[in-house]
């Protein structure tokens, strides 16, 4: 019998694989990919994968020629022949041919043109070859972009697909356009290459330094399903192996093309998905095995911890509204990071009426609880009705005075920050009163490290004192605007509620 990838491949495997086999030493084996080339070159390109679906997946049929076709998408740099070979067998051979309208390779410049060329010899191959390293997130945009079909699918370089994976995918996102599912990722191992069956149980999650997280569904979610087929919302993905609607992927800003190389899109998507209106899940009857590895084994022209830093830096600034202190905390060295210009990323939060991150984080992922060290809190400077506030957004001007208005839950001009219970601040800026002199006007600044002209305590329950010079903080309305002046606890103008905004 012919095998089936001998009847599709147009060249000779044995012959690609071996141009970039590598010395059978054990150590060397790992020196080009961070995994064992050696194991995987020594792997059938068709071999058999055990079916790791859950029992109940069997029963499910589905009407192929009732499901979308799609576009399959796979961006690779100097991926391993025989891995980004798998990949595009398994997809093809484990796929209902009907539903593969071409499978898209984008090689990101991978030092041999050969590796994505050889392949692309293959039916329904196409391939797309940046003249520049962009990363794989310009590199997913670009091949969603030549994407004939309505819905993509994208993987990572390195996968397996397993029996029936593309099916239940692609009826999920038929069924409501918005969703975007992933499968559950089985487990490569990156030295042996034997298959392992992922837990069903796990969804994504992330801690407040924006790295990701397996975790297992919380009790009271696993009670709700009754069925362990049913899809598991997710409050992020990993990122790598996804299912959209290419409409509402446009729609949704696809990438934000200004982050490079790697990392932090997959934070980036899963919010704009949640925060706009969309729905992250994961289909358990769907499986995929991905080679996971414990390090990057190419380059990153900036290094690997500062894009992480901009990309991740880019996410916070754009979706996480006043939380993404709790990021900056966590991760201070991000603050150093310059993140480039997002006013386009605000422009379209803004014009797709997205949630702000609290809806996300109590409707979406209140498993994520807010660091408890009581270090941060957020809230309104309130008088009564009107909130101190600033005129302007944000690190836009050099320095400004703050103002009065009646309180609004929804202006982000009036939600401040009292770390430490050291400075009053919004974002980077701090409140400043520059002299010791009673009337002195105080400005919103640049906040400085340890600076005894921003730092400010609670002085009796309401008010707050300025500690440069023992004044208070004080509404007068006179023409001077907010002042500092003798602390006085029967004053009004000196009393302030710090309501807290989050608990
Ligand atoms: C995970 C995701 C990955 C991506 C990443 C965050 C899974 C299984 N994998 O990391 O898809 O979301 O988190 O950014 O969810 N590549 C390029 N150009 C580059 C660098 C990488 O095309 O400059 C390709 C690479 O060949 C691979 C894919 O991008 O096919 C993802 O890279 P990875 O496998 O190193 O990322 P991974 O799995 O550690
Ligand atoms: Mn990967």
């Amino acid at each position: 019998m012919i095998d089936f990838y001998q009847v599709l491949i147009p060249f000779d495997v044995e012959e690609y694989i071996s141009v970039k086999a590598v010395p059978n030493d054990a150590k060397d084996a790992y020196s080009r990919h961070a995994f064992n080339q050696v194991s995987s070159d020594a792997l059938p390109v068709n071999r058999e994968v055990p079916d790791s679906r859950n029992e109940g997946c069997h029963a499910k049929r589905y009407d192929v020629s009732r499901l979308p076709v799609t576009s399959v998408i796979i961006t690779f740099h100097n991926e391993a022949r025989s891995t980004l070979l798998r990949t595009v067998v398994s997809v093809l051979s484990r796929s209902p041919p009907e539903l593969i309208q071409e499978i898209i390779l984008v090689d990101d410049c991978s030092d041999d043109p050969l590796d994505g060329e050889t392949i692309a010899t293959i039916p329904k191959v196409k391939l797309l070859r940046n003249p520049r390293r962009e990363g794989l997130i310009r590199s997913r945009v670009r091949g969603a972009d030549a994407a004939e079909a309505g819905i993509l699918t994208f993987l990572d370089s390195h996968c397996e697909a397993n029996i029936g994976w593309l099916q239940p995918l692609l009826a999920r996102v038929s069924q409501e356009p918005q969703v975007v599912v992933s499968p559950i990722i089985d487990v490569i191992n990156s030295s042996t290459f034997k298959y392992f069956s992922a837990m069903e149980d796990l969804r994504g999650g992330f801690s407040w330094s924006l790295t990701f997280k397996w975790e297992h569904i919380s009790s009271h979610v696993k009670a709700e399903r009754t069925d362990a087929t049913e899809p598991i919302k997710t409050p992020m993905i990993a990122g790598g192996l996804f299912v959209i609607d290419k409409i509402w992927f446009n729609k949704l800003g696809k990438y934000d093309t200004q982050m490079e190389i790697w990392g932090g899109e997959n934070f980036d998507l899963s919010f704009r998905v949640w925060q706009c209106g969309g729905k992250l899940e994961i289909i358990p009857c769907s499986r995929v095995g991905h080679v996971f590895r414990k390090k990057h084994p190419y380059t990153f022209p900036e290094g690997n911890a500062n894009t992480y830093m901009r990309n991740i830096r880019r996410v916070a600034e754009v979706w996480m509204d006043e939380y993404k202190q709790y990021f900056y905390e966590a991760r201070p060295k991000a603050k150093k990071r310059s993140f480039g210009d997002i006013s386009q990323r605000l422009q379209l939060r803004e014009s797709l009426q997205c949630q702000p991150f609290k809806w996300y984080l109590e409707n979406i992922y209140p498993e994520l609880k807010l660091p408890n060290n009581g270090a941060m809190q957020y809230g309104h400077l309130q008088q009564g009705s009107v909130c101190l506030g600033s005129p302007v957004s944000p690190a836009t001007l050099f320095a400004w005075e703050p103002n009065i208005a009646p309180c609004s839950s929804s202006e982000k001009v009036q939600t401040w920050t009292f770390p430490k219970e050291e400075t009053l601040q919004q974002q980077s800026m701090c409140l400043t009163a520059s002299s010791s002199i009673p009337g002195t006007p105080v400005y919103l600044t640049e906040c400085l490290d340890k600076d005894v002209k921003q730092r400010w305590t609670r002085w009796g329950s309401t008010g707050f004192k300025h500690v440069l010079s023992g004044l208070c903080l004080d509404n007068q309305k006179t023409n001077r605007g907010i002042v500092i002046s003798p602390c006085n606890d029967k004053e009004p103008s000196q009393l302030w509620e710090f309501k807290l905004l989050v608990n």
